[in-house]
């Protein structure tokens, strides 16, 4: 695979096709990143950028991390010492789970965000947005109750974190594209460039296949599920034998979620994936590419039961050692 399909496989949205061939060409040292707000345990959507990182790190790049520990304030999680305590938690189980930790700079925002310039910057780009633009940048970040003053300085401040962390790639799920289209817009306000960025796709609601997983509502799965809550949750699924289901008779989209996550988990991390089958069922299938499960999947060769049950273990082997991190943690 060359150097541009490495970086942009399972994308959802590249911005811009230019600009990241532009960047495949020499890699070596180039800085990509993700920022998170820090929540204690990291969940399934935290892992789905990771592993693009992951990616990135093979490619060559060097990775900042950045534990958004204002956002996260501006955005209503709590105090400010919970917040910075949950920051650390993060960070051990993103090394965890395959960050290497020779080539991750993790970097807490209030290490940066609270200095003179940065203010006087953030106070130009105040200047230069709409209250409605803002607001709507973060409509899918902050839910329908997007509405204080904090929420709408919190798209301005992302933008400045690429410029003060002097990023090449500001990676994010879709639910970021917004707040990254305005960064591109107004960084040139303040002399900066425009933002090259990677957007990851959103995993479907497990249960429905309808809208995107939240760790707010609905099933999500996350680091601290023991083994027999991942396998409960993922028997739970939503998985017609097919990765384009019909929409719901409301008119909604709807998606395989355990599909999904084979093709955005599992595939990455492992390569390949073997569906353990007693003999009397016709064996074990081994499947070398994502494409050939989905195929055996519509044709009916893979069951969808035992797709969860592979899906279930593979699940469990990403995040048994951010598993063991919380346990040894609590006590
Ligand atoms: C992501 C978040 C917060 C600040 C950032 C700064 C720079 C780049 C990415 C960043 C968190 C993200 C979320 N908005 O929804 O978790």
């Amino acid at each position: 695979m060359d150097a541009y399909d490495l970086i942009t496989r399972n994308v959802s949205e590249v911005v811009t096709e230019e600009e990241v061939r532009a960047l495949a060409e020499s890699p070596d040292g180039k800085r990509a990143y993700v920022g998170y707000e820090p929540s204690g345990v990291l969940h399934i959507g935290h892992m789905l950028t990771a592993n693009k990182l992951i990616e990135l790190q093979e490619a060559g790049f060097d990775v900042v991390v950045l534990l958004a520990d204002v956002h996260a304030y501006l955005n209503g999680k709590g105090t400010f010492e919970e917040i910075r305590e949950t920051a650390t938690r993060m960070q051990e189980q993103f090394v965890a789970y395959g960050l290497e930790e020779s080539q991750t700079e993790f970097v807490l925002g209030s290490q940066f965000q609270l200095d003179e310039e940065y203010v006087l910057d953030l106070h130009a780009l105040e200047l230069e947005t709409s209250l409605s633009r803002a607001s709507r940048a973060m409509a899918e970040i902050a839910g329908d109750g997007a509405a204080t003053v904090a929420q709408a300085v919190y798209p301005l401040m992302q933008a400045l974190d690429i410029v003060y962390l002097d990023v090449d790639l500001a990676i994010g799920g879709m639910e970021q594209r917004k707040v990254h289209m305005l960064a591109r817009d107004t960084l040139p306000s303040i002399e900066a460039d425009s933002p090259t960025c990677l957007h990851t796709p959103l995993i479907a609601d497990l249960t429905t296949g309808v809208g995107k997983m939240s760790s707010s509502e609905g099933l999500s799965i996350s680091m601290e599920d023991s083994e027999s809550e991942v396998e409960e949750k993922v028997n739970k699924a939503y998985c017609p034998p097919t990765a384009d289901p019909d929409p719901t008779d409301e008119g909604e989209e709807r998606e395989n979620p355990v599909l999904q996550i084979f093709e955005y988990h599992v595939f990455p991390r492992f390569g390949e994936v073997v569906v353990e089958r007693p003999e009397q069922y016709g064996g074990d299938l081994a499947y070398e590419t994502y494409g050939a499960l989905e195929a055996d999947l519509e044709s009916g060769e893979l069951h969808p039961a035992d797709a969860k049950g592979a899906l279930a273990t593979y699940l469990n082997d990403l995040i048994e050692p951010g598993r063991e991190k919380i346990r040894q943690r609590r006590g």
